[in-house]
């Protein structure tokens, strides 16, 4: 791929089973994989307190920006493979624990709204084990509709969220 050529994109993992780090090491590694696109930056790791159900383990997230020429629909579906690859299962619960999940965040300054894929992701404003890795390797991008990331950062509290490692620690 030739440099500066892709839609500059962002993704969010989480993971809360099974060794959280070494679920988001691999993760890495797979999106270091995909075809026609390049990882352009990582967070550091977080530990943070789940959103949603409580009695389930804390949660370690991250932020891995891409530089892609895959089309939105095509990065989605190849994100889900990757969590199956790493044994997510459904099990009906929203927001119940999980062995990985890949959120695409932002997708250039596109807002897309079709079923099955929302971006924005939804609720990236308020979540702050996305904000603050986001605002970390993107302090100046612009959330499409939402505004600057610095101004969305002041407005949610860094409550239950720690920065566990420097972004060497997961290469
Ligand atoms: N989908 C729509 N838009 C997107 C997008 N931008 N990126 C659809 C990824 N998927 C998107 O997702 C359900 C459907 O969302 C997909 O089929 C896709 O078509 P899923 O991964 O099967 O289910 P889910 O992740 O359980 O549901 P949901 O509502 O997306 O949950 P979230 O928002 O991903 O939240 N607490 C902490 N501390 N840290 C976390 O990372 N994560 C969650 C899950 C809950 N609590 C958490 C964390
Ligand atoms: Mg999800």
């Amino acid at each position: 791929m030739s440099p500066a050529s892709g839609v500059r994109v962002f993704i969010g993992l989480g993971s809360n089973l099974d060794n959280p780090i070494a679920q988001l090491t691999r993760a890495l590694a797979a999106l270091k994989r995909l075809p026609h696109s390049r990882v352009r930056a990582q967070s550091s790791l977080y530990r943070s307190v789940p959103m949603g159900p409580a009695d389930q383990p804390d949660y370690v997230n991250a932020v891995v920006e891409i530089e892609t020429e895959l089309e939105a629909l095509d990065l989605l579906s190849r994100l889900q493979q990757i969590e199956q690859n790493q044994g997510r299962t459904r099990t009906g619960l929203r927001w119940g624990p999980r062995t990985l999940d890949l959120d695409l965040l932002l997708y250039g300054d596109q807002i897309i709204d079709l079923p099955t894929l929302q971006v924005p992701h939804p609720g990236v404003a308020e979540r702050n084990f996305v904000l603050y890795p986001l605002h970390e390797i993107a302090p100046t991008v612009k959330v499409p509709g939402l505004g600057a990331i610095g101004t969305l950062l002041k407005r949610c509290p860094d409550k239950g969220l720690v920065k566990l490692a420097g972004e060497n620690e997961w290469r």
